[in-house]
């Protein structure tokens, strides 16, 4: 009590001093909540944070009587009911069918498995465990179906993994910045502990011919997917998942079983998997010849890409989360890379002019969500907050500028194809006016 009190003297003797434009503060101020309020008391922006009145609490009916009984499966707070996912095709036409997470609702770095994204192209799969079969076969020694039950019988391993859609932030490559919040413009992404069998230790078991470079991993949806994958991915750490956080895989994301290669493009972590063929050259399907190929301005394309590139966006403040009246705020997001850990986030105020690095939250894990804070003294002026990050591979987010000279013009340019908006990895602004509204800008 003591060591904290004399702490919380100290700074508010000298308050944290800003390290960048426009208010940002050294990344310490948020080492403890003393210092952080007594910086901002002796900074004069304290005064939101808490009500200093002394009214003393009252009962509500909830401390009166007795709860109601604890449901056999909980759910979230009926008061949480707009901490939900958006569809893209809720009466599922026969298109695509699409549902976004709302970072801004969230915090931390887990997605709860309700609100992982979905990309399914022939809607959310029903499928009988005790049906379902896994065939390994190709080039190997000896072909294995396995059921669910005999993979539970392997060595389980778990990882925190995020999965992103190679269109995700595909928004950010419209030529006029598009109006939305976080969940519209980067909705496409998710992290959650995966929990299943490594595909080595199958891999060993069937027995890999030498001749083998590449495997295909099939779904059992409708609209089967077939992707090539190179071989040595399923020796590093792919995973054939049975578990999302902890409880049997989300029927939308594949139950029983999916595929998941920690950082590779979402459309290859194959759901509802059923199939894996071991073959010495990619296969060449249309999910990776008409799609998913991404053309460049000088009219070659990258027809194979995996990582997801490194990443950032701030979910609060950003737009529909306004802020109110000058003060202290903590700016977080979310950074992540499918190359490995994040090194570095670096937030700006002032539209990229100068940056101060922000604190990331520990434990930061390779090809996982990463949660960033920065502190922040805002003095009610126009603002604009950029977040960048950099991976341990030393691959830096681009500006949209540098983002736009490598890949070519904007959709809506005539004669652009569409899929040239696909892994748009540029840093996201938001604008701040005075009264505190936060909307997407381009910087
Ligand atoms: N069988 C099957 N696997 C699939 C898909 C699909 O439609 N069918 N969609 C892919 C796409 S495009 C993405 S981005 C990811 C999304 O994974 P999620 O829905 O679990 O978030 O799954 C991939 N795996
Ligand atoms: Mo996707």
């Amino acid at each position: 009590m003591s060591i904290r009190k004399n702490r919380t003297r100290d700074f508010a003797s000298s308050p944290p001093e800003p390290v960048a434009g426009n208010g940002l503060l050294h990344r310490r101020a948020l080492l403890e909540r003393g210092v952080m309020l007594a910086g901002a008391v002796a900074t004069g922006a304290g005064s939101q944070l808490a009500s200093a009145s002394a009214e003393p609490l009252t009962n509500g009916p909830w401390s009166l009587a007795p709860g109601v009984p604890i449901p056999p499966y909980g759910q979230p707070s009926k008061f949480e009911q707009k901490v939900v996912r958006t569809l893209s095709n809720p009466k599922l036409e026969p298109r695509t069918s699409g549902a976004r997470t709302p970072h801004h609702l969230l915090n931390g770095t887990i997605t709860p498995n309700g609100l992982h994204f979905v990309v399914a192209r022939g809607g959310e799969t029903e499928i009988d465990p005790d049906k379902h079969r896994l065939l390994i076969h190709g080039l190997v020694r000896q072909p294995m179906i396995y059921t669910v039950d005999a993979l539970h019988r392997y060595p389980m391993v778990s990882r925190i993994s995020f999965v992103e859609c190679g269109g995700n932030s595909a928004p950010l490559y419209s030529k006029e910045p598009i109006q939305g919040n976080v969940q519209a413009l980067h909705g496409l992404c998710s992290c959650a502990e995966w929990t299943g069998v490594a595909l080595a230790t199958l891999l060993d078991e069937v027995g890999v011919d030498p001749k083998a470079k590449w495997f295909i991993a099939e779904g059992a949806d409708l609209p089967t997917m077939n992707k090539s994958i190179p071989l040595a991915k399923a020796m590093d750490d792919a995973m054939i998942a049975l578990y999302q956080n902890g409880e049997a895989i989300n029927p939308s994301n594949g139950y029983p079983m999916r595929l998941l290669l920690p950082g590779y493009e979402g459309n290859m972590n194959v759901k509802w998997l059923r199939r894996i063929k071991l073959v010495d050259s990619p296969v060449m399907a249309i999910n990776e010849t008409k799609q998913y190929t991404i053309l460049r301005p000088d009219g070659k394309a990258w027809q194979f890409y995996f990582p997801q590139e490194v990443k950032s966006f701030i979910t609060h403040p950003s737009p529909g989360l306004s802020i109110k009246g000058p003060g202290f705020y903590e700016i977080s997001g979310i950074s992540f890379s499918g190359n490995g850990r994040i090194s570095k986030v670096e937030v700006s105020a002032d539209g990229g002019k100068s940056w101060a690095q922000a604190a990331l939250q520990q434990p930061v894990l390779s090809k996982a969500f990463t949660r960033f804070r920065m502190a922040w003294n805002w003095d009610g002026g126009p603002v604009i907050l950029q977040s960048r990050a950099t991976d341990e591979a030393g691959n830096v987010q681009p500006s949209r500028e540098a983002f736009i000279a490598e890949r070519g013009p904007p959709r809506g340019t005539p004669n652009v194809a569409a899929f040239t908006m696909e892994h748009c990895n540029a840093i996201t602004s938001w604008g701040i006016n005075p009264k505190g509204e936060v909307s997407h800008v381009y910087a």
